[in-house]
């Protein structure tokens, strides 16, 4: 027996800084029902799909930094999505900037949730690796704030029963590390649900700007393959506020092979028939963890005496 999930990745062009909640939920309805009709289970959207990348931006009022924040999800301007997707019956996974007050204190996330058929949110995840830099610096073309802005998140890199299968999520800069898709592998994710907001130009390293496109492919595609896994990877791309961000969104199938992809800069969406059982021959075979993964081979080179410790 087969086990389908129809996804349907919903890449983002541009969110100007001007455009409101109720603007931006419009587009994101449009792509649900386009995914509805092609038959989806699951549409999934970017990184911070809601408003502008505004790590971009060196901002010190708290005030103005909150605006792009949610702090309740759903709130009044997500509602309709979620009224929406309970209506069509198809999942959902969002991409959003979270304000919580835990632990007697307010935490910011870069945050993304994934919603069940029924509109039910059955798991979360916080972003871990969060790029960039915390204070301004006046000799980049723009700024790359997330270390400001956020947190790191704090829930690890959870797997989730749902929609028949075991699902995870990713987000944007935490595709480059291959312990994060592996800490959901071990796990025996079968489908990873990763949102980026890329932009071409790495002030600090300029010189990979022309490689930015196959470095996403790259890593993505290795994630996939190494812990047999759909991976389903959504851009939020084009020209936002004057910064270009690469598209290039994907379904990588557990082979590594790109089963589809985006072909334009803007809203597209695109959809794969995903199953499931492909992750088997993966998993139980050249990437079988239990019967030849080596974790204490790597102990000793740790914790070694006088060791050169990792940089
Ligand atoms: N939003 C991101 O995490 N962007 C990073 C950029 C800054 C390199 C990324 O890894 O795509």
């Amino acid at each position: 027996m087969t086990r389908i999930v129809t996804v349907g990745a919903a890449q983002l062009g541009p969110i100007s800084r001007s455009e409101s909640r109720q603007q931006v939920v419009r587009r994101l309805l449009e792509l649900m029902h386009q995914a509805k009709a092609a038959g989806c289970d699951l549409i999934v959207y970017p990184e911070l799909a809601l408003t502008t990348f505004f790590p971009r931006w060196y901002m010190e009022d708290q005030a103005e930094i909150d605006l792009f924040f949610e702090r309740e999800m759903p709130g009044a301007a997500t509602r309709p999505l979620f009224d929406e997707a309970a209506k069509l019956g198809i999942g959902f996974c969002l991409g959003y900037a979270e304000l919580i007050e835990e632990s007697g204190r307010t935490n910011r996330f870069n945050a993304t949730i994934l919603v069940d058929k029924q509109a039910r949110a059955v798991g979360k995840y916080r972003k871990v690796h969060l790029p960039g830099h915390a204070e301004h610096e006046p000799w980049r073309a723009f700024q790359h704030l997330e270390k400001r802005y956020f947190e790191i998140g704090n829930l690890g890199f959870p797997a989730y029963r749902v929609f028949d299968g075991i699902f995870g999520m990713l987000i944007c800069n935490d595709r480059r590390w291959p312990e994060a898709y592996r800490v959901l592998g071990l796990q025996g994710a079968e489908m990873i649900l990763l949102g980026y907001n890329t932009p071409v130009h790495n002030p600090p390293s300029p010189e990979h700007d022309n490689l930015a496109n196959f470095h996403n492919h790259l890593v993505m595609q290795s994630g996939a393959y190494q812990n047999g896994s759909w991976v389903v990877g959504v851009a939020k791309c084009g020209k936002e506020e004057g910064v270009e961000q690469i598209a290039g969104s994907a379904i990588i199938a557990p082979s590594g092979e790109i089963a589809a992809a985006a072909v334009t800069q803007g809203d597209e969406l695109i959809v794969a028939r995903c199953d499931l059982d492909l992750t088997r021959s993966y998993k139980t075979t050249i990437f079988n963890f239990a019967q030849h993964r080596v974790p204490e081979a790597y102990r000793p080179i740790v914790e070694r005496k006088g060791a050169v410790p990792p940089p």
